[in-house]
């Protein structure tokens, strides 16, 4: 009778892996439903509890969904390249491939272990040379279409460590950007890197959010990052020269106030424009500024500093010979890398002139002290004095177009994608440099080019990749001409970007060609995926560029959906018993391993969904542990009661049972689908037998939370042969849903004093006897005059005493 967690859950998994039970279905009139979770990079540390919460809850789709009529694909893979096998392998010798793939191995059996119910003839890793042939082949048409090129960009590099450095691998120390590893100074230096042109892309990025499902945080957090700006690009001329530059402003209408300009300091025409006296303080402020994140630089309180080029410009609107001055709060990168500053209406521009004693004009009516920022009566504006901000931002507009200084203009926040790393560990660029330096993209037939294996990664000492290490490999010749390789490796966010489409076209003998009428088929069939459930932390990187790639492989005609991802649901973080983010140092981390060595996977998945709802962050408790455990034991013992032909006392808890779990598993809130399992558990309980019906309907839908005990019930108390995963899922009767019995209230002197449960159409006075004799109603009324017993039919029952 006792619950061998252990022996059951081993079977399963092991019947379940051999007979391939979670293979995607294929039958044609079944309709689709395609689920996945962010996959996992395979860390030497193996899966963390928050691992198990998110593929839990894809795995309680998939086989909710596939027992209900559908074909299920849920898939799992692992985002196998990236920085961190090739520190590991820099750091110990390692080669990151062998690391990689042993951690595979590692997460494989975790999440076997855990009984996720994983389809793993399609499985593949992003450091396959199978499937990163088809990243190399999308990059190609990316650089067919202009979308690819090469760029100089401005990189962390770090002399003392003779490499270029992620941001995430630099420190701000002192206001100056570091190393983090050994601290030596980093600098901004511009090399040619290989970027893709997102932003061609913004608009069709932004607009089309409104057609997902996502969380409203995540779409306002792209919607920021594309930071769609509309505006006014005005043409200032330098005093005294045929230089100009244009400013991007969002105020137009303010035109009238602004007393200065401010250039960033990368801004080439910087040093062109200053003048003798000031060359050299300019320069050194340059210098500066490239030891500063562009983060720092746009802190709205950071100090306000800057340095005077010597140089003037004409105000175009009145001619006013305006300073031109550098500040680093000015980017290069956004907009035109100049800026008009009207310190009378804009925060910076105001803290920035009272620093430095520039002129403020007030161009909007206000009481104010200070800077206004808001709408208002423009003043001191000649030919739009009068108007407000809107009508003010269309006249200047119109004006300075028909002078030719001016049009209006769209600006976007939206980087472009810089796809260069210095590194190995990634794939390889699949494209060749003639002498001429020209680049020629390898064919089709001579993919993949695969990554050399390299026994020594260290930096090559001159920014490259380690693969500039290896002149062979680079230096090749091809009808009688040479070439050379690029020795730039992707990001880690390449294979990322288009995997939901790898596991479509996954089969076991390899990938179904991505170009081809059979590929069409089954990625029309399959996408946009269902449900994607992951952390919130991709909210930027990997949900953007997986949609910009999605699109553009939607111009190729080669996808038909618009998105690649229609529902999206990210789980919240399991924290640590303290209430903390789990981490080593803390020693608060939770090992599943452990978990499932000790309570077994159903308890563990159990316990997981039950912490609360899915997209909360929730702490653990190991005694909410024991807690679960205790439930599948309940359960387990549930089916050593009679279970009878009909039990009808639980008609209506069983139907509501099925009508609410249904209901809850379409929202994935499972915690509250899990407490009304419980709630069906007590009341057999309080039977002390149930029918058959309801023995089966119950395994029915608990079977996706907890698989294993499920599926051992389902086969040995009902000598089934078929298994549980194939079978169909559970319905309800309204008819049921019906209670044959209401709750009357009773008082005692208008106070609510019990309750007693009657059928509807009772005679009155059987309930009035039923009411005086509830216990409650009892206590107040003993050794009181009862007055009279009043009876509101299917409502209540006031009892009147003397007091
Ligand atoms: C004059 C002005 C007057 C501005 C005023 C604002 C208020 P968003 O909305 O974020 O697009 N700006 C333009 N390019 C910049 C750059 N490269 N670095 C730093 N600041 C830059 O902001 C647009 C505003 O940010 C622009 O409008 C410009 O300042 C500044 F009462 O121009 B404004």
């Amino acid at each position: 009778m006792e619950y061998n967690f252990r022996a059951i859950e081993k079977k399963w998994q092991d019947y379940w892996f051999n007979h391939k039970t979670f293979k995607t279905e294929n039958d044609q009139l079944k309709p689709t439903y395609y689920v996945m979770n962010m996959f996992p990079y395979p860390s030497a540390h193996g899966l963390h509890v928050g691992h198990i919460e998110s593929y839990t809850a894809t795995d309680i789709m998939s086989r909710f969904k596939r027992m209900q009529g559908f074909n299920v694909l849920h898939p799992m893979g692992w985002d196998a390249f990236g920085l961190p096998a090739e520190q590991y392998a820099l750091q110990t010798g390692n080669d990151p491939k062998d690391f990689t793939y042993k951690n595979i191995q590692n997460f494989k059996r975790q999440i076997l272990e855990a009984g996720i119910g994983i389809d793993w003839d399609r499985e593949f890793a992003t450091a396959d040379s199978d499937y990163y042939k088809w990243t190399q082949w999308i990059f190609i048409q990316l650089f067919k279409h202009g979308l690819a090129e090469r760029r100089d960009v401005e990189v962390n590099w770090c002399e003392g460590l003779g490499t270029v450095l992620a941001n995430d691998e630099i420190e701000i120390k002192d206001g100056v950007m570091v190393s983090e590893r050994g601290h030596y100074p980093v600098t901004k230096k511009a090399m040619k890197q290989w970027v893709l042109k997102i932003t061609k892309y913004a608009d069709r990025l932004l607009e089309d959010l409104d057609l997902l499902d996502w969380p409203e945080h995540i779409k306002e957090m792209q919607r920021n990052w594309i930071g769609k700006s509309v505006g006014a690009k005005i043409t200032f001329k330098v005093v005294q020269s045929d230089i100009s530059f244009d400013v991007f402003t969002t105020r137009p209408d303010t035109l009238y106030g602004a007393t200065y300009c401010v250039l960033a300091p990368e801004n080439p025409l910087v040093l062109e424009i200053a003048t003798q006296d000031e060359l050299s303080t300019v320069k050194a402020y340059i210098e500066q500024t490239k030891q500063k994140t562009d983060l720092d630089r746009g802190d709205l309180n950071k100090d306000k500093t800057g340095v005077f080029t010597g140089a003037y410009a004409i105000n175009p609107i009145n001619n006013q010979k305006v300073p031109i001055w550098i500040a680093d709060y000015v980017l290069a990168s956004y907009g035109t890398g100049a800026v008009m500053a009207v310190p009378a209406h804009d925060e910076r521009d105001y803290a920035f002139a009272l620093k430095h004693g520039l002129d403020i004009v007030k161009v909007i009516e206000s009481d104010e002290e200070g800077c206004f920022t808001g709408d208002g009566v423009h003043i001191n504006s000649g030919i739009i004095n009068g108007l407000n901000n809107e009508s003010a931002k269309e006249a200047i507009i119109a004006y300075l177009e028909s002078l030719g200084l001016g049009q209006k203009e769209v600006t976007y926040r939206l980087r472009d994608w810089v796809f260069s790393r210095q590194r190995y560990w990634g794939e390889p660029f699949p494209v060749l440099f003639d002498e001429e330096g020209n680049v020629i993209a390898l064919d089709e037939s001579e993919l993949p080019l695969e990554l050399p294996k390299m026994l020594n990664i260290k930096p090559s000492g001159t920014g490259e990749s380690p693969l500039a290490n290896l002149y062979e490999w680079i230096h090749i010749q091809k009808d009688g001409k040479l070439y050379k390789r690029e020795t730039n490796t992707m990001p880690q966010l390449a294979g990322s970007s288009w995997y939901y489409i790898g596991y479509v076209l996954k089969t076991l003998v390899g990938f179904i060609p991505l170009n081809t009428e059979e590929a069409k088929k089954e990625l029309d069939k399959w996408l946009p995926v269902d449900i994607y459930i992951g952390g919130a932390e991709h909210a930027v990187g990997h949900l953007l560029y997986s949609r910009f790639w999605h699109k553009f492989l939607f111009d190729l005609g080669l996808v038909s959906s618009k998105e690649p991802f229609m529902k999206l649901l990210n789980q919240g973080m399991i924290l640590g018993s303290d209430n903390q983010k789990m981490s080593k140092s803390r020693g608060n981390v939770v090992n599943p391993d452990e978990v499932i060595e000790s309570y077994g996977a159903d308890t563990l998945r159990l316990y997981e969904m039950f912490m609360g709802p899915l997209e909360a962050d929730k702490p653990w408790n190991t005694e909410a542990i024991d807690g679960s455990k205790r439930f599948l034991d309940r359960v387990w013992r549930m089916y050593y009661l009679p279970i009878e032909d009909s039990v009808s006392e639980l008609d209506y808890i069983y139907h509501q049972t099925v009508k609410k779990v249904t209901e809850d598993y379409d929202k994935q809130a499972f915690n509250t689908a899990i407490s009304q399992m419980m709630i069906f558990v007590n009341e057999v309980y309080k039977q002390k037998r149930l029918s058959k019906e309801q023995a089966i309907g119950f395994l029915k839908l608990l079977n996706p939370i907890a698989p294993h005990i499920t599926e051992e019930l389902f086969q040995t108390v009902f000598n089934k042969k078929d298994i549980i995963t194939y079978q169909e899922w559970p319905s309800y009767d309204e008819a049921k849903l019906v209670l044959n019995e209401i709750e009357v209230v009773v008082q005692v002197n208008g106070k609510l004093r019990d309750r007693v449960m009657v059928s509807p159409d009772e005679d009155g006075e059987v309930v009035k006897k039923l009411a005086l004799k509830a216990e409650n109603v009892v206590r107040f009324t003993e050794g009181k005059q009862i007055v009279k017993v009043i009876y509101v039919p299917g409502k209540l029952v006031n009892v009147v005493i003397k007091e």
